[in-house]
C-alpha cells in the first residue's frame, strides 16, 4: 500500500521547551507540496549545534523538531520535483542550494539565501509546516528536521547520493564531516607541508584535522581541555595535542614558541569568544590564516586591535566547510565510498531515536564525538 498523497502518523522527538528532555512523541508528516520530497530518514547524528536549541543558546522557534545531520530514502515527490524520485538514497541539506540566488550564482559563496540559519522561520519555503503533534504545528529546524521517522523538505534542501551508500555512515556528510573537512581543505585551502593548529577536538575538530592532512599538512596540533579527547586525534592525523591547563602562560604564545613564530593555518572549532582570539593570535602575522568553524553562543562580539589583520593575517568562517551542498555532497560520499579517509573513528555510537536523550547527555559529557541513531 502506497503511503503517497496520505499523511504518515510516525514517531519524531519533540522539543517543547528549551532546557527540556525530547519527548518521544506520534506526530503526523502531511505529504509534500509543490517543489517539496518527503523521505523516510534511515539515520541521524547528534551534533552540537542541536544541543545549543535545547539549551537556549542558539534562539529557534520552539516547539520544534531537531536534527540535521542525516541520511535517508526518498518516500515521495510533489508536483515539479525532478532532481530525485521515490527510492533515491538522500542526504538532507541544512544549508540548501537553490542554484538561483546571487549566493549560488557566485563561484565562491555557499549560504544560499533560502537557507533558515539566518532567516530562522522554522518553516519549509512557503512559509507553513507540514508537521503537527497532538493538535499543535510543530516547526521545522533548518528546513530538515531529522529527529523523525519521515520529513518533508525543499528540493533546494535535499541531493541524491550513490545508490550503495552505507546511510549510517554517510549521514555524517550532512553535518559535521562536511564542516570540519571543508574548512581546511576548501574555506583555509591548507597548504601542503604547512603546520596547522585545531581548537577544540569535537566530531567537527577531528573532520578539520582530516582535511588538514588530507591537504598534506605536515604538523597538525589538536589543543582541547579535555585529554581523553587526544588519542581519536592522532588517530585521524594529529602529530600532536596540547592542553591549555597545562601551562601558565596563553596558549597563542605557547604556540607561536612552538612553531618558531606562529601557525600557518589556525582554526577555531569550539565557539567560544576566548578560544577564538587565541586561535587569531596563534597565526602566523604576517601569512597566517585563521577560520572560524565554531559559532558563539547568540550575538556576542569580539573585539580585536585592528593591527592584528593589518600585519598580514586572514581572518574568515564559512558555513558547511564553504561547499556549495547540492554539487559538493554527492562528492564528498563518492570519496568516502573510495575510501579516501573514514568516517568511522568520528561514530562512536550506535542508537535508537527512543534514547536520543542519553545520546545528548553523553555528547554534553565529552563521552561521545558522534552518535549515530538509525530509525
Ligand atoms: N579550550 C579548548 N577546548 C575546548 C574549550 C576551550 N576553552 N571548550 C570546549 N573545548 C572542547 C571540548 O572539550 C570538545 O572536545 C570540543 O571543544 C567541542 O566539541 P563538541 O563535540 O562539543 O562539538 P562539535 O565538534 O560537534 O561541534 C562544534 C561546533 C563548534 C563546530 C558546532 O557546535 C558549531 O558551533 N557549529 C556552528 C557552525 C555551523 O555550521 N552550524 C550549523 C550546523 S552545525
Ligand atoms: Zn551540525
Amino acid at each position: 500500500m502506497t503511503t503517497a498523497g496520505k499523511v504518515i502518523k510516525c514517531k519524531a522527538a519533540v522539543l517543547w521547551e528549551i532546557n527540556q528532555p525530547l519527548s518521544i512523541e506520534e506526530i503526523e508528516v502531511a505529504a509534500p507540496k509543490a517543489n517539496e520530497v518527503r523521505i523516510k530518514i534511515a539515520a541521524t547524528g547528534i551534533c552540537r549545534s542541536d544541543d545549543h536549541v535545547i539549551s537556549g543558546t542558539l534562539t529557534y522557534k520552539l516547539p520544534v523538531i531537531l536534527g540535521h545531520e542525516a541520511a535517508g530514502i526518498v518516500e515521495s515527490i510533489g508536483e515539479g520535483v525532478t532532481s530525485v524520485k521515490p527510492g533515491d538514497k538522500v542526504i538532507p541539506l541544512f544549508n540548501p542550494q537553490c542554484k538561483k540566488c546571487n549566493v549560488c550564482k557566485h563561484p565562491n559563496g555557499n549560504l544560499c539565501t533560502s537557507n533558515d540559519l539566518t532567516c530562522n522561520t522554522g518553516t519549509l519555503k512557503d512559509g507553513t509546516s507540514r508537521f503537527t503533534c497532538r493538535g499543535k504545528t510543530i516547526h521545522h529546524f533548518l528546513g530538515i528536521s531529522t529527529f523523525s521517522e519521515y520529513t518533508v523538505v525543499d528540493e533546494v534542501s535535499v541531493v541524491k547520493i550513490d545508490s550503495s551508500s552505507p546511510l549510517e555512515k554517510v549521514c555524517l556528510v550532512g553535518c559535521g564531516f562536511s564542516t570540519g573537512y571543508g574548512s581546511a581543505v576548501k574555506v583555509a585551502k591548507v597548504t601542503p607541508g604547512s603546520t596547522c593548529v585545531v581548537f577544540g577536538l569535537g566530531g567537527v575538530g577531528l573532520s578539520t584535522i582530516i582535511g588538514c592532512k588530507s591537504a598534506g599538512a605536515s604538523r597538525i596540533i589538536g589543543v582541547d581541555i579535555n585529554k581523553d579527547k587526544f588519542a581519536k586525534a592522532k588517530e585521524v592525523g594529529a602529530t600532536e595535542c596540547i592542553s591549555p591547563l597545562d601551562y601558565k602562560k596563553p596558549i597563542q604564545d605557547v604556540l607561536v614558541e612552538m612553531t618558531n613564530d606562529g601557525i600557518d593555518f589556525s582554526f577555531e572549532v569550539i565557539g567560544n569568544l576566548e578560544t577564538m582570539t587565541a586561535a587569531l593570535l596563534s597565526c602566523n602575522k604576517a601569512f597566517g590564516v585563521c577560520v572560524i568553524v565554531g559559532v558563539p553562543p547568540n550575538v556576542s562580539n569580539l573585539s580585536i586591535n585592528p593591527m592584528l589583520l593589518l600585519t598580514g593575517r586572514t581572518w574568515k568562517g564559512a558555513i558547511f566547510g564553504g561547499f556549495k551542498s547540492k554539487d559538493e555532497v554527492p562528492k564528498l560520499v563518492s570519496d568516502i565510498l573510495a575510501k579516501k579517509f573514514k568516517l568511522d573513528p568520528l561514530i562512536t555510537h550506535a542508537s535508537t531515536l527512543d534514547k536520543i536523550n542519553e545520546g545528548f547527555d553523553m555528547l554534553r559529557s565529552g563521552k561521545s564525538i558522534r552518535t549515530v541513531l538509525t530509525l
